[in-house]
């Protein structure tokens, strides 16, 4: 070998060597202590890292914590379906230190004791927690404040690379129902009452000023009707728009909502489904349309991003139960576009004093 390629060679490998190796060994420990995955045993959460090697643990003390399983299937279900299904359980690095952290809610097999969420970083310390719901008086009642979390999911607002937390959260035994937005250091943002289940959210900067909005979708216990709503992250206040005085809070101010829309009843889930109807999904299409669909009729409401209703999908399945009622007698009428367009004309804006059937915005 010329020395001249001796040389290369020599600097060529030093180059390397000085290089990977100072470089491998803290990159090696960062993936050895992150949080990647986890096990529960009993009352434990126990972190494990990505070889499966125990990192830390923490004792819920709760000694009806639901089991593994259900918290992974519930992990699948929302990595899997097409709905923000909230997780129970998260690893991920919210706050932009190159570390993850484990956001954590126990769930308990009777659903009584829950509505903590933890987050921990990837040492195992509790950097902050939080309990949602409260102890509210709606109407003439005291709710205590037995919350459950349903999930939560993750989304980056304002576009820093930090992480907000969206949590959903709501009342054992009734109605109140709450929509929390927290800083990846746990600061409460906003909060959101609604008198019924949240059940899908979607996000999307539809007013184009940087900042994406939030799309939550429900039922509304006091209408009996699937509704929609749409919140700022940044100015999340108040309670949902009631007429009824069962279903108001005293202690909240009107809601800030941009937007709440209340979906028609059809004359077939009127029928063959129970007395409330509540959104299945919401989805954000391609070309500026936001899709909802009603959990029994299985419609699809598309709507511009300034909320005005453009399209409505009927689907095979309603159109076969309806010509099946029809045809015993127990709905009289046909599915035409006229049909469509008295489903449309359904829908039901709040104007902040009173529902109108033509689109409005809450405080216009
Ligand atoms: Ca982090
Ligand atoms: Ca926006």
């Amino acid at each position: 070998m010329p020395l001249a390629a001796i040389l290369l060679y020599v600097f060529v490998h030093y180059d390397l060597y000085s290089f990977i190796i100072p470089y491998a060994t803290p990159h090696n420990s960062i993936i050895e202590s992150n949080p990647a995955d986890y096990h529960i045993n009993g009352s434990t959460l126990i972190i494990i890292n990505k070889n499966g090697k125990e990192l830390w643990s923490f004792d819920t003390r709760i000694e009806k914590l639901i089991e593994e399983k259900e918290y992974k299937t519930q992990e699948m279900r929302a990595r899997n379906e097409s709905r923000a299904v909230f997780s129970y359980f998260i690893i991920k690095d919210i706050n932009q230190d190159g570390r993850a952290e484990v956001l954590f809610s126990p769930k308990t097999t009777d659903q009584y004791g829950e509505g903590d969420l933890f987050c921990f970083d990837y040492k195992g310390k509790k950097l902050w927690e939080i309990k949602a719901g409260g102890k509210h008086i709606f109407g003439p009642s005291d709710y205590s404040s037995d919350y459950r979390v349903i999930g939560m999911t993750t989304v980056d607002f304002f576009g820093d690379g930090k992480l907000e937390i969206v949590v959903n959260a709501a009342h054992m035994d009734d109605f109140p129902s709450q929509l929390l937005v927290l800083s990846a250091e746990g600061r409460l943002i906003g909060e959101y009452w609604n008198a019924g289940r949240f059940t899908d959210v979607a996000f999307e900067d539809i007013d184009d000023d940087g900042t994406k909005d939030i799309l939550a979708v429900g039922t509304n216990n006091e209408y009996e009707k699937a509704c929609l709503i749409v919140l700022d992250p940044r100015n999340m206040h108040g309670f949902s728009p009631q007429l009824k005085a069962k279903y108001q809070c005293a202690e909240f101010p009107p809601g800030t909502e941009k937007f709440y829309i209340l979906f028609p009843r059809t004359d077939v889930d009127k029928i063959t489904s129970p007395p409330r109807d509540a959104m299945d999904r919401i989805i954000i299409l391609q070309d500026h349309i936001i899709k909802a669909t009603p959990q029994f009729s299985r419609i699809d409401y598309e709507f511009d991003y300034e909320l005005g209703i453009v399209n409505i999908v009927r689907h095979y399945a309603f159109d076969f139960e309806y010509d099946k009622l029809r045809q015993e007698g127990r709905i009289t009428g046909v599915l035409n576009d006229d049909y469509d367009e008295r489903l449309k004309a359904g829908l039901q804006y709040w104007n902040g004093r009173e529902w109108v059937a033509h689109r409005a915005a809450s405080h216009e």
